[in-house]
């Protein structure tokens, strides 16, 4: 497979200023009929006259220029492009292209597909070449008019990007609907739909004063889920008025939920496609998290109007400029909708579990990557959520205002243009007279900073002296790095636990945020009669690996102290960090295990406590999750780490058990159908405490939490209790399993849940359960959000027996990735990344692991997906 460079980029050699597609539908033979009005690039640089099309799995029918039929001779054909060889340099030309496509046999999910009895699409990437021969680039901006043409029975309802332009009958119950777009978009930003389905409808004012509808489509039985997704749309309407004054441009906004999607939501213009994942919920169907991903991700889609549609991305090496803003976008929001605190934790828990993990091990990239073989593998967290940091700390350096002026200069400066990362940088710059240049590094260079903190106290001087290093570890095609310009945000607290004044270079200020940009650098805190404790990286200030030495003492005293919520949080997780890597110890040098006492005492204080933010509470108790203590460890042991973990949740449940109880207690009520604050914070609340009173098997927490599941009017409370009972030997375990089962079967996206719960229990017969549920009737290979459910969440959510040390959970994994390789590539690939951080096991598991994929690797008609993350895996 062939490797494409970002230093490669040329501008397109020819240009399409508009096009006319017309459909004939048909679920297994599907007309398409294109005109395409060209015209050589005057940008254009290559002295040929051909011209080359893109286009996979096309049938072609016809084809002419300039009215005139192509001879053979005229035109040449591969399997992924079309070239004409001889088109007018000196005028603008038509080239009409009739073509046929089987979307029933498109398993693959990209271009025109079938979804159940919906026909709908999926362009980006690169899915637009499936569909018809086209740029298929997204520099290459075009006007689309679009006539569907169908059966009306099977197919009533037609749908594509802009305005409703005409609609008519045909003979044979056939009907026709046309739609132009009057804002010039890539061909990734097309898309169709047509199928049975229910609108939903709305309307929009926006701050002029225009009119929008907005409209929902659903199939007929999920008309009763779609109140929650509609008002988010209507609340990230607002809320992009309010805080980028962004407004909306065309006169309908639709969304249609689909069941079969590779991605969570796409933002084609005017048209969004939704996997039913992040549109569908009832109090009864959809958790509190469902509810808010929802919000969250209606938003990203519609901010992308802006920051993705009007302006998009010059080729996909900037993928990260529309990907990582929008993200950015997308998580102010949702801290200005619900928790800021709690949705910054949510978010840096993520990123330094999942992202951390992808840019220490082969598959590391820079937010802008450098060259791909397939495109749709660099959809990763590096590109989005480490995307999402960068962009906060322009955030964070510029300030709120500064920041807004240097967006509201990208937006002027760019409107209509696909642009690149310099650009956006460039407008940082320009509207704040300021110099990046440094800062650009984080495009550029992968890998995780470590910053090493030391600190010096001279009670003479009543100064403190920190001490900053930074230093960042090689990764693939990057043995050396250069220093960044890091943002430390921080705070200095005083033995008393009130805010210490903070003097740098005689100036005063309670919190401020230090530039780091040398690879070592020394800052010097003046008039502190007492030495304080410091609180740094506030707010989790840049994507680095912290690393400062600090007693379980001091940690205590910020869980209890530290005015940042972050850092307050943060202080809780590194003392428990610290306690179960004792614990690990322990384990492996054969010692009886101990809690530490000041663990007991800082849970005692947290279940003491009235806050009013309940969430933010609940969090405040989770333990690390067992992936973020593996990526502590220089050699995972997942073992020692689920054992020394359990043993710290056990100990703190059997010793706070009266605690636990009365909170759970406090909290408990029945408020399904509430989504304010404080009734989403008190289930958070109560099911954390059932989590912990679960860890004691012993009757009473067996009938608490079978209580829980059979009173629960909401899914929220019932998936806690039903968790709780899975992670443990309760004896009714099959019992409300299956009824689980029986209730909702008829729910795609809660049998998901019913799947994803058994096949990231801890219980020791999950392996067999796994394989079972395989066989299991509603297992479909062609789902991807039920590949997700149950492979995916054995092999990404399971490490205890996904790592089984016999290799079974490899092996199995490594199955379904060849199966899926011929059904659905984007899927497969997805998979694999389950194996590709084998250098950081034992020796044994190493050698497993290699195994499997080197079984993959070797396997005939592997997709460009798959062999690429498999084979850079064991680079
Ligand atoms: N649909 C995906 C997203 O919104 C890719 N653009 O992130
Ligand atoms: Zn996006």
């Amino acid at each position: 497979p062939q490797t494409v460079y970002l230093k490669d980029y040329t501008p397109p050699e020819y240009l399409i200023d508009s096009v006319e597609l017309n459909f004939d539908l048909d679920e297994q033979n599907t007309l398409v009929e294109s005109r395409l009005c060209m015209r050589r690039n005057p940008q254009s640089t290559d002295p040929g006259m051909s011209l080359i099309l893109a286009g996979e799995d096309l049938e072609l029918v016809n084809i002419s220029l300039d009215g005139k039929p192509l001879a053979e001779a005229d035109f040449a054909i591969t399997p992924e492009a079309m070239t004409l060889h001889r088109v007018p340099q000196d005028r603008p030309f038509v080239v009409n292209i009739e073509n046929r496509i089987n979307p029933k046999a498109n398993t693959a999910l990209e271009g025109l597909y079938l979804s159940g009895s919906m026909l709908c699409t999926q362009c980006e990437a690169q899915g637009f070449r499936k569909i018809t021969w086209f740029l298929d680039r997204p520099d290459v901006m075009t006007r689309f008019k679009t006539t569907l043409t169908a059966d009306k029975s099977q197919y009533p309802v037609l749908l594509s990007n802009g305005n409703k332009i005409g609609q008519g009958e045909l003979e044979h119950n056939r009907h026709w609907v046309g739609w132009e777009d009057p804002f010039a978009k890539p061909c990734y930003l097309f898309a169709l739909v047509a199928g049975q389905l229910a609108c939903v409808a709305d309307n929009f004012t926006t701050m002029s004063g225009r009119q929008i509808a907005l409209e929902i489509f659903v199939e007929q039985h999920n008309v009763d889920k779609c109140t929650h997704a509609m008002q988010s749309l209507k609340n990230a309407m607002r809320w992009d008025e309010e805080t980028y004054g962004l407004e909306y441009d065309l006169d309908l906004y639709m969304i249609v939920a689909v069941d079969h999607f590779n991605m969570g939501a796409m933002e084609n213009k005017g048209l969004n496609v939704f996997n039913t994942k992040f549109v569908l919920a009832r109090p009864d169907t959809a958790t509190d998290s469902d509810y808010e991903h929802i919000e969250g991700v209606i938003g990203h889609e519609y901010f992308h109007n802006w920051s993705g549609n009007r302006i998009t991305c010059r080729d996909w090496f900037q993928l990260s400029l529309k990907e990582g803003f929008t993200v950015f976008r997308d998580q102010q929001f949702t801290g200005d909708r619900t928790s800021a605190a709690v949705k910054r934790i949510e978010d840096v828990n993520a990123l330094r579990t999942r992202q951390f993990a992808e840019d220490a091990g082969p598959l590391a990239h820079p937010i802008r990557p450098e060259a791909y073989i397939e495109i749709n593998n660099f959809y990763t967290l590096t590109v989005y959520e480490k995307g999402a940091e960068v962009v906060r700390m322009l955030h964070t350096l510029l300030g709120a205002a500064g920041f807004r002026k240097g967006c509201d200069l990208y937006f002027a400066r760019h409107d209509g243009q696909a642009v690149t990362c310099e650009d956006f940088i460039n407008a940082m710059e320009a509207a704040n007279g300021v110099e990046l240049n440094q800062f650009r590094r984080w495009y550029s260079q992968a890998g995780t900073p470590v910053l090493t903190v030391s600190q010096q106290f001279d009670t003479q001087a009543q100064q403190l002296r920190l001490t900053m290093q930074q230093s960042c570890p090689p990764t693939p095609n990057q043995p050396e790095k250069a220093p960044l310009h890091i943002p430390v945000k921080l705070g200095l607290l005083a033995p008393d636990g009130s805010p210490a004044p903070i003097v740098l270079d005689g100036r005063q200020h309670e919190e401020i945020t230090l530039n780091l940009t040398q690879s070592e650098q020394t800052f010097v805190f003046d008039k502190l009669a007492r030495q304080p404790v410091v609180s740094l990286l506030r707010g989790f200030s840049a994507p680095v690996n912290l690393n400062m030495p600090r007693s379980l003492e001091e940690l205590a005293f910020l869980l209890q102290h530290d005015s940042d919520t972050f850092n307050r949080w943060e202080a809780g997780q590194q003392l428990a960090v610290k306690v179960i890597f004792d614990l690990i110890e322990d384990l492996h040098q054969q010692r009886p295990l101990h809690l530490n006492a000041l663990v007991v005492k800082a849970f005692n204080g947290l279940l003491a406590e009235e806050g009013d933010d309940l969430s933010y509470q609940a969090l405040l108790l989770a333990l690390p999750d067992e992936s973020y203590l593996a990526g502590q460890m220089p050699v995972i042991d997942v073992d020692a780490i689920h054992h020394a973990r359990e043993f710290v949740k056990t100990t703190l449940a059997h010793d706070l058990l009266d605690d636990f109880e009365r909170v759970y207690r406090i909290h408990h009520r029945d408020e399904s159908g509430k989504f304010s604050a404080d009734a989403i914070g008190r289930r958070r609340l109560k099911n954390a405490c059932l989590s912990y009173l679960n860890q004691l098997e012993s009757g009473a927490s067996y009938a608490l939490a079978k209580a829980q599941f059979e009173q629960a009017r909401n899914m929220t409370d019932q998936i806690a209790a039903l968790s709780a009972i899975v992670n443990s030997h309760h004896p009714d375990k099959a019992e409300c399993l299956d009824r689980f089962y029986q209730q909702w079967q008829r729910e795609a996206l809660v049998i998901d849940k019913w799947f994803a719960l058994q096949a990231s229990s801890h219980m020791p017969d999950t392996f067999a359960t796994v394989q079972r549920l395989m066989q299991h009737p509603a297992f479909d290979m062609h789902t991807p959000n039920r590949v997700r459910a149950l492979i995916g969440a054995f092999s990404q959510a399971n490490p205890l027996h996904f790592h089984a040390k016999n290799g079974e959970g490899y092996r199995f994994l490594a199955d379904q990735v060849l199966a899926l390789n011929t059904l659905n590539p984007q899927i497969a690939s997805r998979m694999v990344t389950g194996l590709a951080q084998w250098r950081r096991y034992d020796g044994k598991r190493q050698e497993l692991m290699k195994q499997q994929l080197h079984r993959i690797v070797a396997t005939e008609a592997l997709s460009k997906d798959v062999y690429e993350i498999a084979s850079k895996s064991l680079a």
